[in-house]
């Protein structure tokens, strides 16, 4: 009989681009959090839940934490900002190829003292540049350090079992079998948006948004909203291929038989705009 099952929630914390959203997809051995890489690809808390013999963790994946230049900004930032209080452990994630920023700072001067640094993609590095990055993390005061690949895997093993050594004995929040707690068409639209990160340039990334509107399986309606009529165009590519291309691409990844139409809106400004970011759902 198993004994002792432990519980915990774990936040995911950090500048954009470091890796938060791999990191937890890496250890759910699954996608349950969409990444690009474009900063900002997460713009709500994700949960990816793990449940083992030993016990149970809620992790948590926010938006990267940034200098906010639109009210979507500052949200992302809030909404990372709430996911430190509210949980029994923060792991915050550093860029192993980046020097130590205002970003990474932020996020380190933000957690608490017994948070666990994270040093991610050290694939990237010789590892002399790990040491010296963590020689220059110290100073932060953190209660662990642990290099890892998220892309690679390297690490994820230990810091899982660092982070079930570290929490204590609970209950199952969830039943086992959920791995997240997105609805469906949520995920949906963040499958849309997710192929459309890779093929945008400059400042497009920060002016999509997708949402579902219609859910009648097998159809399904997707909305994509952009700020300007130029950003429409490529977003629905030369005679519709980029849309074609994402559409398919996002059908790969759903149940057989899904119907998806997508539909592109201009919404000016709606990064800026309060009303437009609620219905949105940021
Ligand atoms: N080489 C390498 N690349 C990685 C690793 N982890 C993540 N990446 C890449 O880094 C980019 C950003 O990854 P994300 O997981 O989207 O980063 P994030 O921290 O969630 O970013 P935001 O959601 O924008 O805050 C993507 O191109 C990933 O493929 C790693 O361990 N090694
Ligand atoms: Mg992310």
């Amino acid at each position: 009989m198993t004994t002792n099952f432990k519980s915990g929630f774990v936040s995911i914390i950090g500048r954009p681009n470091v890796g938060k959203s791999t990191l937890i997809n890496a250890i759910m051995g699954q996608k349950v959090s969409i990444v690009s890489d474009k900063p900002n690809t997460t713009r709500s808390q994700v949960r990816g839940i793990l449940t083992e013999k030993r016990g149970q963790i809620v992790f948590v994946d926010t938006p990267g934490m940034h200098k906010p230049r639109s009210l979507l900004g500052q949200r992302l930032n809030d909404t990372a900002n709430q996911a430190i209080g509210e949980v029994d452990l923060v792991l915050v994630l550093v860029d192993a190829s980046q020097e130590i920023g205002k970003g990474d700072s932020l996020a380190l001067e933000k957690a608490p003292r017994n948070a666990i640094v994270v040093v991610n993609k050290t694939d990237l590095v010789s590892g002399e540049k790990v040491l010296a990055h963590l020689g220059t993390l110290a100073k932060f005061d953190k209660s662990s350090y642990f290099p890892i690949s998220a892309q690679s895997g390297i690490g994820v093993k230990e810091l899982l079992d660092e982070l079930f050594s570290r929490i204590s004995e609970g209950p199952m929040y969830y039943p086992p079998e959920t791995l997240t707690d997105i609805s469906d068409a949520e995920w949906v639209a963040e499958l849309v948006r997710e192929q459309l990160l890779a093929i945008a340039r400059e400042e497009l990334p920060h002016s999509i948004a997708c949402k579902v509107t219609e859910w009648e399986w097998p159809r399904i309606r997707c909305e994509i909203h952009v700020e300007r009529s130029s950003q429409k165009a490529i977003v629905i590519g030369k005679g519709g291929a980029v849309l074609k291309e994402a559409g398919t691409q996002v059908r790969k990844q759903l149940p057989k038989g899904a119907f998806l139409e997508l539909f592109v809106k201009v919404n000016p400004r709606w990064q800026s705009n309060a009303q437009s970011l609620e219905r949105l759902g940021y």
